[in-house]
């Protein structure tokens, strides 16, 4: 990446002489801005600050074009986001309601990580920009809504070139107000006017996105019931959002294809950081990104949950755990995993562990459906897990006690939950209320996952030296219907010879197995 600075070390890095800084002699101007090298100790000709240069600031104020200045957003938000506003609004009659988009985190010194807006403010506006703020002021019986966003820095100011965060050279073509409200169909003002403007608003709730927030919204407080509330209107997925969620999951479907095309060169030496380089890629080509840290586990590192490291081999005779999402541009992700065996055949171990999380699955899935208690496909899936591990002999108790409030030993080897809301969260709808969520019944238009699994950690000894390092999940994402599901990721095969079938199908021949001529 390029070197954030601002003007005063743009200037420094004008010069490639060595520069020095005596210790405690760093002028106050400098420490007080972001600093990504030495300032001089003391005031060097060389290095005059842009800003201060009367000069430059006047030959830099003129002869710039327009660029295109079009916001980036996606075909439909504009109505969508009208929409959710319009549901919150009803929610909340006679309250001003405050929803901000966040800021980037700092990842080490001046480093930030990619900008990612909140989701309730994304699902509010459909807009992307960094430290935006939008406010639904009560007005009447309903709401008026405002966007606010930072000012850009056009030619003319300082910033232009000189702010590293709004100055239009530093970021790339920098919407306006009035780009962005005609995007998005939405009133739109500066930043800088949010305070003034929420000065007069007396029952003010807001969700602001963390601990990363504008300066502005320093002295407004989080209201959890803003974004439970928030948390629990997504739940139901309209019709641009499921487009949105099934555009995710066919690029999804699209990066399994891609990672199993790179078998050949994982297991000849780019081991799992080869994998999970192909699937970020191909999420950034097709989506936004990865909707979470993609997971990559073979032999031994499958059966641990969240093996976001991958940074292991890959072998031929290993079962390898693929959990991975492409992030749409509009950020509705997918959640798929699939289970391959690496050298395109099960061992006897590993399909009858696969087999096993098959049948628990299509029993969580046949328990999807309108009216149905959310738990249901919980308690059908983990009651094949529970079967099945006494067949094995591994429960210490009867089936009935370990099913029971009391037992659960059969989750030993299953600790994580099997399911949960999809949307532009990958656990969705998280701020709910438990009578909400788990406690209530599926609707149609929601959207979840299932996700059953076994896990035989390689040193766990309760387990059969054979199963030991056996990690298999198998996870759909699952639209609720009027009349039952849809299970949007079917083109990935669940059962054990299909799965086999389709790396045939899609795994690029090995390296010089090609015929000449
Ligand atoms: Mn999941």
């Amino acid at each position: 990446m390029s070197d954030e600075t601002t003007t005063d070390e743009t200037a420094a890095a004008e010069t490639t002489a060595a520069q020095t800084v005596a210790a405690g002699q760093v002028p106050a101007e400098a420490s007080a801005t972001a600093s990504s090298m030495p300032a001089p100790a003391t005031k060097d000709p060389r290095l005059p600050r842009l800003t201060q240069v009367a000069a430059f600031r006047d030959f830099m104020a003129t002869g710039w074009g327009t660029p295109d200045r079009t916001p980036p957003t996606v075909d439909g938000v504009a109505a969508a986001s009208a929409q959710h506003r319009e549901r919150l609004s009803g929610a909340f009659p006679g309250r001003t309601l405050v929803v901000a988009a966040g800021r980037a985190p700092v990842r080490s010194n001046d480093a930030y990580y990619e900008f990612r807006p909140d989701s309730n403010f994304y699902w509010l506006t459909g807009c992307t920009a960094e430290d935006a703020v939008v406010v639904l002021f009560a007005r009447g019986s309903g709401h008026d809504a405002v966007l606010y966003v930072p000012a850009p820095a056009y030619p003319g100011e300082t910033g232009f070139f000189a702010d590293a965060a709004h100055g239009e050279l530093w970021v790339g073509s920098a919407p306006g107000f009035g780009d962005w409200a005609e995007a998005l169909q939405v009133t739109v003002r500066d930043l800088a006017s949010l305070d003034s403007d929420l000065a007069g608003e007396r029952d003010v709730l807001a969700t602001l996105a963390g601990s990363h927030v504008h300066e502005a919204l320093t002295g407004v407080a989080t209201s959890a019931a803003l974004w439970q509330t928030l948390s629990e209107l997504r739940m139901i997925k309209d019709d641009w959002e499921l487009g949105q969620l099934r555009h995710a999951i066919d690029a999804t479907v699209g990066g399994f294809e891609a990672v199993i095309g790179q078998f050949d060169h994982a297991i000849a030496g780019g081991g799992e950081r080869w994998l999970q380089g192909t699937f970020d890629r191909h999420a950034r080509t097709h989506g936004n990104g990865v909707g979470y840290s993609t997971i990559v586990g073979s032999g031994a590192h499958a059966p641990t949950l969240h093996w976001v490291r991958c940074d292991g081999d890959v072998n031929e005779g290993e079962a390898i755990l693929l959990d991975m999402g492409v992030e749409a541009r509009s950020f509705y992700t997918a959640d798929v995993t699939r289970t391959f065996p690496v050298s395109g055949t099960w061992s006897t171990e590993q399909r009858a562990v696969h087999d096993l999380v098959e049948r628990s699955h299509r029993a969580g899935l046949a328990a999807v459906g309108p009216g149905r208690a959310w738990t249901d496909f919980h308690t059908a899936a983990m009651e094949v897990i529970a079967q099945g591990l006494d067949d094995w002999g591994l429960l210490p108790v009867s089936v009935d006690e370990a099913l029971s409030a009391e037992g659960q030993q059969h989750r030993r080897y299953l600790v994580c939950g099997i399911g949960h809301h999809l949307g532009l969260d990958v656990h969705d709808c998280a701020k709910s209320s438990y009578e909400a969520y788990q406690g209530s019944t599926m609707q149609a238009g929601m959207v979840l996952t299932v996700e059953p699994g076994l896990y035989f950690h390689s040193f766990d000894e309760t387990v059969p030296p054979e199963l030991r390092g056996i990690g298999v999940r198998l996870e759909d994402d699952i639209l609720v219907t009027p009349s039952g599901s849809d299970v949007l990721s079917e083109a990935l095969p669940i059962d054990a010879s299909g799965i086999e079938e389709w790396m045939r199908r899609h795994r690029a021949a090995p390296t010089g197995s090609r015929t000449a001529g």
